[in-house]
């Protein structure tokens, strides 16, 4: 231990919840959305009581994963994050060789120290970033393709949602209504890949007739080759602010960029610290949706926005199906980078009937998340909505996010296939 005294600030225990929660039947390029999505809920326990929390992705490699990581982390100090971080790659090196599969678990645990420190300290973390820029931060509509209900199997009844059906543009546009109804969104970003482009570009259109001037994006997964991204690029221009991953891997983006009207995004082919260079010297992507799940924490996600703003790289941020401390951290992390270009995306709307906090702190209004100022993340577990989380995971019997095999039970024609298109 090199800083501070430890007394009442050592870790005593780190403990992880697998939890499964509520998820419309949202349509990608893999498949869809199963019934239910996981993650897990960490609460790091110091000496003195105070207890950080996170929350990681779920699935059961990364939860072994984590558990092994909480064994190491016991008895270090809660403020060392670096020697923290670097005893969790160290126990994870020998089985898990990429380094950007063990950022993950870094990452949770960091949010977890972060928010015991701001507890301990009586400051929000978005004051152990450097500070709040913003108060509040945007996020944008996350439309998806989706069917009405989840339809009945293995003698399950059918689930419903406060959704309807979007499979057409229509059906994009009035899901696009409800989300600025119900959450002032101002953005939107469409999930595609999952129709032939041309049925996409058309959804845009309509997007763009029905919220004239408010910012836009498309998102495919990859779904595309590097011909038909050029394509799509060229009949939305002056529509989007941005395309997000038409194709695959850094060359093919940098392809795709040297001919787009429009700057490009990616969550996918730049995922780590060694992939910025090569997208830098082929000028591969002009945003990066940041993640502070998959960066190494929020500090990390702090250090790398100033990275992208060496290299003219501009910022959004990306989401996964999550609940609300996810959500508590990226609106710190969001808060405290200066050059965030972008509305963030959140998968919260979809999620947040299920949230394992109190509520009440956390919630999109005005298309933004007000960033909680009171100490740490600000948000406070509510122990029965997690015991009930936790053991929807238990009886479910889900232990891995399989968008494919579930959309193949229901259409077992489904192929997938990338680049589709
Ligand atoms: O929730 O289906 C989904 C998304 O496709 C998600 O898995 C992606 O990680 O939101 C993500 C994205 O921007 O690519
Ligand atoms: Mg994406």
């Amino acid at each position: 231990n090199v800083t501070g005294t430890g007394v009442g600030t050592r870790i005593r225990e780190l403990v992880v919840t697998p939890i499964a929660f509520g998820d419309p039947p949202l349509l990608n390029a893999d498949g869809v959305h199963q019934p239910l999505a996981l993650r897990c809920i960490l609460q790091l326990v110091l000496e003195d009581g105070t207890v950080g929390l996170g929350e990681s992705p779920g699935g059961s490699v990364r939860l072994t994963r984590l558990q092994e990581a909480a064994k190491v982390v016991v008895g270090m100090d809660v403020f060392d994050t670096t020697a923290v971080a670097a005893a969790i790659d160290a126990v994870l090196s020998p089985t898990v060789p990429r380094s950007h599969d063990r950022g993950w678990a870094t990452s949770a645990i960091e949010v977890a120290c972060l928010d015991a420190q701001g507890k301990l300290l009586g400051r929000p973390v978005s004051d152990l970033l450097g500070g709040r820029v913003r108060d509040a931060v945007p996020f944008a509509a996350y439309l998806f393709y989706k069917w009405a209900e989840h339809p009945a199997l293995d003698g399950r009844e059918a689930i419903g949602d406060a959704w309807g059906e979007a499979l057409d543009p229509a059906g994009v546009v009035e899901q696009a209504r409800l989300m600025q109804q119900r959450y002032g969104f101002t953005s939107f970003k469409l999930k595609g890949g999952v129709f032939p482009p041309d049925e996409e570009i058309a959804a845009m259109n309509a997007l763009a007739e029905a919220f004239p001037g408010q910012a836009l994006r498309l998102d495919p997964n990859t779904a595309w080759t590097v011909e038909t991204s050029k394509q799509v690029a060229r009949e939305l221009d002056g529509v989007i602010e941005y395309l997000e991953d038409p194709t695959a891997t850094i060359p093919g983006m940098a392809e795709v960029a040297k001919d787009a009207p429009m700057p490009l995004a990616t969550n996918m082919c730049v995922i780590a610290w060694e992939h910025l260079r090569p997208a830098v010297e082929q000028n591969a992507i002009q945003v990066l949706l940041t993640d502070h799940h998959y960066w190494g924490g929020l500090r990390r996600t702090r250090e790398l926005a100033a990275v992208c703003e060496a290299f003219g790289i501009e910022l959004s941020m990306h989401s996964n199906s999550h609940l609300g401390i996810s959500l508590a951290a990226m609106a710190h992390v969001g808060a405290a980078i200066p050059h965030l270009a972008h509305s963030c995306d959140t998968h919260y709307p979809w999620n947040s009937a299920d949230d394992v906090i109190v509520p009440g702190v956390i919630e999109v209004r005005d298309g933004a998340v007000k960033v909680p100022t009171g100490p740490g993340l600000g948000v406070a577990l509510d122990p029965d909505a997690l015991d009930r989380a936790h053991r929807r995971y238990l009886d479910s019997g889900i232990r891995d996010r399989d968008d494919t095999g579930y959309m193949r039970r229901i259409r077992p024609e489904f192929e997938r296939r990338l680049p589709r298109w």
